[in-house]
């Protein structure tokens, strides 16, 4: 019944069946083809079973004889629709059998994410089919107990094992991270932009340097959220970004992607065209010699709880963008209820390693718990990791002298901190513009090179946008066009930054 209560909180709208989402996994299930091991795909059974039981019980089960050459990267693929009968949520649960139940653990899921504060591999599925990678212990469990499905809400219509397809160098990654993307070649820089003058840059102390070893601070916009729809995401185009560099004097861009608000990554957006919207960005962003920062956008909750998306999500753009070396990983935006020990820090020990395999030294920034603030935890106990910041963030209505103080002393304690997200106003991004606090907080970054990027580049009706609502243009703003904030800001990155 615990369980059932914890889905509570995630009601989700019925997602329908649509050809992205079976093509997303379809793409994602191909990974390791070429690999050693030949692949088979079976259907083990089909039907239309509605999981709309009040008890906690098995659904379906498959015998243990159809397991027969299950190995680690093994997938069992399950086809659903929403129940309408049932619960307005829906969850599915992996167990292998044998003498009782048993959670199915240390796989990865491919269209679902899983439930709050739980470790069992009880999934709200968000795509179409849903895929459950398994480990090489959960394959002996299956060969050994057979498999068996539980959920709520959803009806389940086919269920297919995917056997073989990795190889053993390949199974050693468990973590989702068997993308099929390729690593694209290394692109030449323009002469003059900031990433052709500044290269690869790294952390050392407290500081980011570049590729001369030279103190550099990273300064911009942010996206809204590219998954709010086409009035957010049309700033993603290289005009915009050529605006941001030349016209605006600022050298980074953060592609915003959540994974859980409205139309999320894992919760019914569409992950391929989500997915495609940030390596454009990447692109054109490289395109204009600026740098980029892919941020997984956790908003308001425990980064674990989309963890295994994050995984697979962070380490397909890694290997495809390996060679770029002007990408920049920001791996939970702002956590919240989730202390630095028990929850950031495995979190960032998991992920940090998915995005090394490809992209060996990347800068990954970290959130801080309570909104990305509490950067007293990880002085306390820091990541083993090279190259890895800590964020902060403000918003200069809400956030004064007491936090600057708080950021001070971190940096003073030898504490690597990047701003990856700053507003001239409120903390809820509406109201509250404060040209005398945005300043002193600009002070501060000067002071101590901190990188900080502004949001948003957005035209949507609230403070924190930089561009005035209801205008249509996409590049080349005139001051015209830029709200009290977007002013200020452009402004300060003129004059105060150096590109
Ligand atoms: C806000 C947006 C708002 C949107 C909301 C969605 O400004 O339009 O409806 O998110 O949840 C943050 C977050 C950032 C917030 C922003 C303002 O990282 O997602 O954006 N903010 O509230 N931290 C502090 C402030």
């Amino acid at each position: 019944m615990k369980k059932l209560f914890a889905c509570l909180s995630f009601i989700v709208a019925l997602v329908s069946c649509s050809a992205d989402f079976l093509a997303e996994a379809e793409s994602v299930l191909s990974a390791g083809e070429t690999k050693s091991t030949p692949k088979s795909s079976t259907t083990v059974w089909s039907g239309n079973t509605d999981f709309n039981d009040s008890e906690w019980k098995v659904n379906i089960q498959i015998p243990s004889n159809k397991f027969a050459s299950f190995s680690a990267g093994s997938k069992i693929q399950v086809e659903w629709y929403a129940s309408n009968t049932a619960k307005n949520y829906k969850k599915l649960q992996f167990d292998s059998m044998g003498s009782s139940w048993n959670e199915l653990t240390g796989g990865s899921f491919i269209g679902g994410y899983k439930e709050s504060g739980e470790n069992s591999p009880g999934v709200i599925p968000t795509s179409n089919p849903l895929a459950y990678t398994v480990t090489s212990a959960n394959a002996s469990a299956l060969k050994s107990g057979g498999f068996a499905l539980m959920g709520y809400g959803v009806v389940v219509t086919k269920i297919t094992l995917i056997s073989g397809g990795t190889s053993a160098k390949e199974n050693q990654d468990e973590s989702g991270t068997s993308s099929d993307v390729a690593t694209k070649p290394k692109p030449t820089s323009v002469t003059g932009t900031p990433f052709y003058n500044h290269g690869k840059l790294h952390v050392s102390g407290a500081y980011l340097y570049d590729s001369h070893n030279q103190k550099y601070q990273l300064y911009g916009m942010s996206t809204h959220g590219l998954n709010f729809g086409d009035d957010f995401s049309r700033y993603v185009n290289e005009d915009a970004f050529k605006t941001l560099v030349d016209d605006w004097n600022t050298n980074c861009i953060r592609l915003v992607l959540y994974p859980k608000d409205y139309n999320g990554y894992c919760n019914g957006g569409d992950k391929s065209k989500l997915k495609q919207i940030v390596k454009n960005g990447i692109e054109y962003a490289t395109k204009c010699g600026m740098y980029v920062l892919v941020d997984w956008h956790v908003h308001n909750y425990n980064p674990n709880e989309t963890k295994e998306e994050a995984k697979i999500f962070l380490a397909e753009i890694a290997k495809e963008y390996a060679n770029y070396g002007n990408v920049l990983y920001e791996i939970c935006n702002e956590p919240t209820g989730s202390p630095w020990d028990s929850s950031i820090k495995p979190y960032a020990e998991e992920v940090i390693p998915v995005i090394r395999k490809y992209a060996k030294d990347a800068v990954i920034i970290v959130g801080t718990n309570t909104w990305s603030q509490d950067v007293e935890e990880p002085l306390q106990n820091p990541l083993k990791f090279s190259n890895v910041m800590y964020t902060f963030h403000f918003y200069a209505n809400s956030h004064t002298d007491s936090f600057r103080n708080r950021v001070e002393n971190a940096i003073n304690s030898g504490l690597p901190i990047f701003i990856t997200e700053f507003g001239t106003c409120d903390a809820s991004g509406n109201g509250g513009f404060n040209e005398a606090e945005s300043k002193k907080w600009f002070d501060l970054c000067k002071k101590y090179s901190i990188s900080h990027l502004n949001w948003s580049l957005s035209s949507k009706s609230e403070t924190a946008s930089a561009i005035v609502s209801g205008c249509s243009k996409t590049s080349g703003w005139t001051s015209g066009e830029l709200t009290d904030s977007g002013k200020l800001v452009v402004n300060h990155f003129r004059s105060d930054c150096t590109r």
